[in-house]
């Protein structure tokens, strides 16, 4: 029986305002829908504490909003992340380990700064963050070519991006949330599965330092090395956020995302990240974002389905499933 996590809160999040595409707000549906909470419950025996609602924030953001600060939307993305912050703390600082699952990545700068603030307050630590993705999601509105804020998550949270209190993102700061900024330490990030990475988010990871292995990397070492290296980078007792997005995983396995990128991660590898982060018994919060059950090469529903598929089996993987043999799992 797996140890992991006994007790998990699961807060099912329907926002899109981080970019354009409709269809990732239906995520959450879908993917509970096909029964992930199911087997978490039933098939790996974790309590559960969930509220049976997707969150979508509507009756809090603005229907419509002007472009500002060369950001689309983010008074709707501030509004509906800080709510989010507020949800994930509430679980987070009753021991339990928090599921969030989106909607679009920009989700993470509630989910982050929620398990954030908790991790502070339970253990006096900061956590970690593993940030799987084809993406950096690490522009400042400044040098974002798109405005699109699921670009910009990190930048946020690390505050590289300007949040003085009383604009968007403001309430980063403020005593409410903990006010301990940066929420995160660039120190304590590790990026898997980058190959979409634009100039100015590469000159980021420079200048910061910021520990990144690319899809390459993943080919050169092998997914166990990397692996090994991420947590022994990160080092024992840190709690750890893992935060996933689907478009880390190659295109032929799971193209229902708005962002495809060829060449992306194998589900054999996404396994082993999964299953090695739960091996750490440090998981303190998970996201699964950016799968969009509208986004269909085929238009027959297969490449939703399968989309869902692998992110339910990575997501039993964070929480203790084991397809993988001991002696398949070597570290
Ligand atoms: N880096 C680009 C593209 C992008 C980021 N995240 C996703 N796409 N999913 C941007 O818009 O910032
Ligand atoms: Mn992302
Ligand atoms: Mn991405």
């Amino acid at each position: 029986l797996p140890i992991g996590p006994s007790s998990v809160g699961v807060i099912a999040v329907g926002f899109s305002g981080g970019q354009g595409k409709q269809g990732v707000d239906m995520g959450p549906a879908a993917i509970i829908g096909c029964g992930l909470l199911e087997e978490l419950n039933y098939g790996l025996g974790i309590r559960l504490h969930h509220d049976h609602k997707i969150h979508t924030y509507e009756d809090m953001v603005p229907e419509f909003e002007a472009d500002s600060r060369n950001m689309k939307r983010p008074l709707a993305v501030s509004i509906a992340t800080q709510a989010l912050a507020h949800q994930v703390y509430e679980q987070a600082r009753k021991n339990r380990c928090v599921l969030t699952l989106g909607g679009d990545h920009s989700i993470a700068i509630g989910t982050v700064a929620g398990v954030a603030r908790a991790t502070r307050e339970r253990l006096g630590k900061d956590i970690a963050v593993i940030w799987v993705d084809a993406h950096a999601d690490i522009n400042t509105p400044e040098t974002s070519d798109s405005g699109n804020i699921h670009g910009m998550p990190l930048a946020m949270l690390a505050s590289l991006a300007q949040t003085a209190p009383g604009t968007p993102f403001g309430w980063l700061q403020s005593k409410a949330h903990g006010g301990r900024t940066p929420v995160v330490d660039l120190k304590k990030l590790v990026y898997i599965g980058l190959r979409d990475v634009e100039e100015a988010e590469q000159q980021i990871i420079e200048q910061y330092g910021i520990k990144a292995y690319t899809r390459v990397d993943v080919h050169k070492l092998g997914i166990e090395r990397v692996l090994k290296d991420t947590l022994e980078y990160i080092g024992r007792d840190t709690p750890i956020h893992l935060s996933f997005d689907i478009d880390a995983l190659d295109p032929e396995l799971a193209p229902s995302t708005g962002t495809p990128v060829p060449g992306g991660l194998t589900m054999h590898e996404a396994l082993l990240i999964a299953q090695g982060v739960h091996r750490t018994r440090n998981m303190v919060g998970m996201d699964l974002v950016e799968i969009n059950p509208l986004e269909e090469p085929g238009e027959d529903g297969l490449g939703a389905a399968q989309t869902i598929a692998c992110g339910t089996e990575i997501v039993r993987h964070a929480f203790g499933a084991m397809s993988l043999r001991e002696d398949e799992y070597k570290m």
